[in-house]
């Protein structure tokens, strides 16, 4: 389909331009909204636009910054571009950029980490202030002026709903098969209004196959013709695969114990190589009819879809490697039937993934013996990511599940430590924890329980017996004995493995 029978509304054909003059529509100090979630969906040629304009504003020495908000993390053309220029003032939610990151963490500009299915109300609500321009990536323009959602939904419809001006970029990659597979929900209201959002099984559809939007906002429309960015597939390493049997051998436990059910519970799971390696073993696993309600779409659970193990997949993107980018775009038509994409705060819902009974699976970048999980900082100090979805699914969820190899930084850091540095999911959120060790079951158990269980299944042995001495003297000089800490240490103990690590790598 070429794109001017993409584009059927005689009205928005009319407003086609080039990227660098519906750049030149927003104004410096914007707040944007942008498509795109886990490199699926985000505008591919007018934030490249913009970051032009905003160096050669620079260079001309005229201050030009936006703030931009997204539904997740986007590519380099997008953060990593308007980074690169020093052209982004605020941005929100979940990124993952290096360049960005690294800005962030020099702090030459403002980053707001935000639970991904908080992010659309706290616009309505006016928490984050006022939506100047939207752009968004679509698959098409229906004759009405409605628009065909690409490979991710996001914030998209909260951006179309409440920004003054839209940018419409309407990519000529994506499969216009994809028609029909998305349902976009236009039942949320403000409270005390609120209703109960319908969903009462993964693949329920609740909602429209299009975004509604006023014709009269669109300010632009540009064609584009490029794939989103898919991050190449590396198959499982040993600790994913360990990690990845631990969690599997548990769900035999628990289908034993009677607390799952044969076909599991919906499953939610982050993406990368642990997250692949668990997929993988579902494949070869006793379960049949398994189902997924998750932010992503990720290869492994394309392949569960595919090998008919799974029989229905709820999210809000996909988020696959080049081949399983490929595959999913050439069978959208069958896929149809398997996967439907939603917008994140509905794919997110508290409520639902409550009601659902979901097991949410996320990695995370240490936890402490007592089961605090750090997901996002470095020391304490530097963020890597944010927190995605992780604290939507691991706060509500039937069973929440981190993960993590028990050592950073080729065994110079230990991932189970004393205090964590940073907390985004406390004690309270985490009921299992996992590293290639073994797996800490933590429901049930007291403050105490929880460490001895931590530091038994899940440490590495080089530094089991530091933790266990840490412990030990906590035990014995802590001031309470509840959560015994000593506070004055726990910190420096990890000082010293960082420490260590600097030596090695000078
Ligand atoms: O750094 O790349 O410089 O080597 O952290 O760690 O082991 O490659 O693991 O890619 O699965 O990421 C928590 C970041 C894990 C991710 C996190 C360093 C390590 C490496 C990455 P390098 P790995 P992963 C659904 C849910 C939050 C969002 C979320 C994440 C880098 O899972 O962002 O869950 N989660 N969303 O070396 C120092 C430690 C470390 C450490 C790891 N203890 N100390 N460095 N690293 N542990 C998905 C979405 O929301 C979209």
């Amino acid at each position: 389909m070429s794109n001017s029978s993409r584009i059927l509304n005689p009205a928005l054909r009319s407003k086609i331009m080039s990227a660098e003059d519906a750049a030149a529509l927003i104004p410096a100090g914007a707040n944007v909204g942008m498509s795109g979630f886990t490199g699926a969906g985000y505008p591919k040629a007018v934030p490249l636009a913009l970051a032009r304009r905003i160096e050669a504003a620079h260079a001309k020495g005229e201050p030009f910054r936006v703030g931009v908000w997204t539904g997740a993390s986007t590519a380099p053309e997008l953060d990593g571009a308007l980074a690169k220029v020093n052209g982004l003032e605020m941005r929100l939610p979940y990124q993952s950029d290096p360049t960005c990151r690294s800005k962030i963490n020099s702090g030459a500009m403002e980053y707001i980490d935000i639970h991904l299915s908080h992010v659309a109300q706290f616009v309505w609500f006016g928490y984050l202030g006022h939506l100047d321009v939207a752009i968004v990536e679509v698959a098409g323009i229906r004759e009405d002026g409605s628009l065909i959602p690409a490979n991710s939904i996001g914030n998209n419809k909260t951006w179309l709903d409440l920004a003054d001006k839209i940018i419409i970029e309407v990519n000529d990659w994506v499969n216009p098969a994809l028609e029909g597979m998305h349902d976009v929900y236009y039942g949320t209201r403000l409270p005390p209004f609120r209703k109960p959002i319908p969903i009462l099984a993964p693949g329920d559809r609740i909602g429209e196959q299009y975004f509604r939007c006023d014709p009269e906002k669109i300010v632009a429309v540009v064609r584009t013709d490029a794939p989103d960015r898919n991050t190449p597939f590396t198959p499982p390493d040993a600790n994913s695969k360990r990690i990845a049997g631990h969690i599997l051998e548990f769900f035999e436990h628990e289908v034993k114990k009677g607390r799952l059910p044969h076909g599991l519970l919906p499953l939610q799971s982050g993406v990368g190589n642990v997250a692949n390696a668990v997929m993988s073993g579902l494949e070869d696993g006793p379960y049949d009819n398994l189902t997924s309600y998750t932010e992503v779409l990720q290869d492994g659970m394309l392949q569960l879809i595919r090998n008919g193990k799974m029989s229905l997949a709820s999210a809000t993107a996909v988020s696959l490697s080049p081949d399983a980018a490929a595959s999913f775009n050439s069978g959208a038509e069958e896929l149809k039937k398997h996967v439907v994409l939603r917008p994140q705060e509905i794919s997110n819902h508290p409520e639902v993934i409550r009601r659902l009974g979901v097991i949410a699976m996320n990695g995370m970048i240490e936890a402490d013996i007592y089961g605090n999980v750090n997901s996002t900082h470095i020391a304490g100090t530097s963020i890597m990511n944010g927190i995605g979805g992780s604290g939507d699914f691991a706060r509500n969820a039937y069973l929440s599940i981190f993960m993590t190899p028990s050592t950073a930084k080729n065994g110079a850091i230990s991932c189970i430590v004393p205090m964590v540095s940073h907390v985004d999911h406390t004690e309270h959120d985490v009921q299992v924890v996992v590293t290639e060790q073994g797996l800490a079951d933590l429901r049930g158990l007291s403050p105490k329980q929880r460490a001895k269980v931590m530091i038994d299944n899940c440490a590495h042995p080089d530094y089991k017996p530091a933790l266990a001495e840490y412990y030990r003297l906590a035990l014995e000089k802590s001031p309470g004995r509840h959560t015994p800490h000593l506070l004055g240490e726990a910190f420096g103990f990890m000082s010293e493995w960082k420490a260590k690590h600097a030596l090695e790598r000078a």
